[in-house]
């Protein structure tokens, strides 16, 4: 062999070691991440997911939610729960205004929970726990079981402005969605399976009150809207409404994590645009009529599509830090 080749097998190897350096370093979300370091994290999450869902139930949409909140600005890194004095973080940006806060109380009792159990102070991420404690509160109302990939790290960046771009809208159409859902990596299925989390949880009025009564600055209603529906809307929510009140997004089974939603929208009941355009436009239409037909196809579809949003720009390896407290960059 001429020095020269050897000299180019070298670089190669080189060049391999150094993309698995590159590899493990921005790493790879594992199930068993905290194996060695936490054993018991995710029953210590459990437990208390499971205890604040008794006192109230707005655990579980509220948590739900800020997942998908985290993921879409800044990717899953717990970004969406630091605060700041000054209210310049995400969380203060007028979208985020309706994050329910039982959501972050969630995480926070239960980063407390994992730091009160010494081995495991100061190991587990924000991210993660937010992460885990989602996937209870889709099994406590009724929704899939699944494993979740674990070894985020806690982002130190959170600003308001960083949202304006990142967060779908109520009255988006499904080609801004589609848009906004493929930024960030996921697809057309993940769109319409993520949207079934509308199963469980709670809108203000203000979110739909165009939709009751000034349909495109007419006074209209969306003739999109099943009429009956939109007549208990109107009751629930009308003209001048306390801008606190907020109304089931499933009228039909608001309490549990099932397939209902498809069916609804199947009826002209998809309480937002970016609801209902899912089966109003034809190009959605099938994957609504199937996940309203079958619902472990759209269980199976959501586990899939809610375990790649988890991995939405997450921070990992030497990225990011485990925060002390979730709400503080340490
Ligand atoms: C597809 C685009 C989406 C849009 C436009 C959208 C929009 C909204 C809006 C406007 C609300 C009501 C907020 C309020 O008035 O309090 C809401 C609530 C909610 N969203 Fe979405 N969302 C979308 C996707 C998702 C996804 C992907 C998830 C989770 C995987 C999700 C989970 C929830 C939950 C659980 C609630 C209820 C929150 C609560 O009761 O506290 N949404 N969403
Ligand atoms: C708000 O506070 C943060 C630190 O918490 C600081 O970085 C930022 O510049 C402040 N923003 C304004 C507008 O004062
Ligand atoms: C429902 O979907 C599942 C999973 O995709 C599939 O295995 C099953 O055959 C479907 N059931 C019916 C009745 O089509
Ligand atoms: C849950 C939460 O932190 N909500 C905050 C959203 O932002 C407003 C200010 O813009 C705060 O008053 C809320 O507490």
């Amino acid at each position: 062999m001429s020095s020269q080749s050897s000299l180019i097998i070298v670089l190669l190897l080189a060049n391999l070691l150094f993309l698995q350096f590159i590899a493990t370093s921005y790493g790879q979300l594992r199930v068993d991440y905290y194996r060695n370091s936490c054993p018991n994290v995710e029953s210590i999450v459990r437990a208390q997911v499971e205890r604040k869902f008794k006192q109230t139930f707005v655990t579980a949409p509220a948590t739900l939610r800020l997942f998908f909140h985290d993921c879409f600005v800044r990717g899953c890194d717990a970004s969406v729960i630091l605060a700041k004095r000054n209210s310049t973080a995400e969380k203060d940006n007028a979208i985020n205004l309706s994050l329910a806060g039982d959501g972050f109380d969630t995480v926070i009792k239960a980063k407390a929970a994992v730091d009160s159990v010494p081995g495991c102070r100061n190991k587990v991420s924000c991210a993660d726990i937010l992460a885990m404690a989602t996937r209870d509160v889709v099994a406590l109302t009724g929704g899939p079981s699944y494993e979740v990939e674990l070894g985020r790290r806690d982002g130190r960046i959170s600003t308001k402005a960083s949202v304006r771009h990142h967060l779908p809208h109520a009255d988006f159409q499904l080609a801004q969605l589609n848009a906004m859902f493929a930024s960030h990596g996921l697809t057309f299925v993940d769109l319409v399976a993520l949207s079934g989390a509308h199963t469980i949880g709670f809108s203000h009025c203000s979110q739909f009150s165009r939709r009751i009564y000034r349909f495109r600055s007419k006074n209209r209603i969306d003739p999109t809207l099943n009429l009956g529906y939109a007549k208990q809307l109107k009751q629930m929510c009308p003209r001048n409404v306390d801008p606190r009140i907020a109304i089931n997004m499933d009228p039909t089974t608001p309490g549990t994590f099932d397939n209902q939603y498809f069916k609804n929208l199947q009826q002209g009941k998809g309480l937002f645009t970016s609801d209902q355009t899912l089966f109003t436009d034809t190009r959605s239409r099938n994957l609504v009529n199937l996940f309203a037909s079958n619902s472990t196809a759209f269980e199976q579809a959501f586990v899939t599509s809610i375990t790649k949003l988890g991995r939405v720009g997450v921070k990992t390896g030497n990225q990011g830090e485990i925060r002390r407290d979730c709400t503080m960059v340490n």
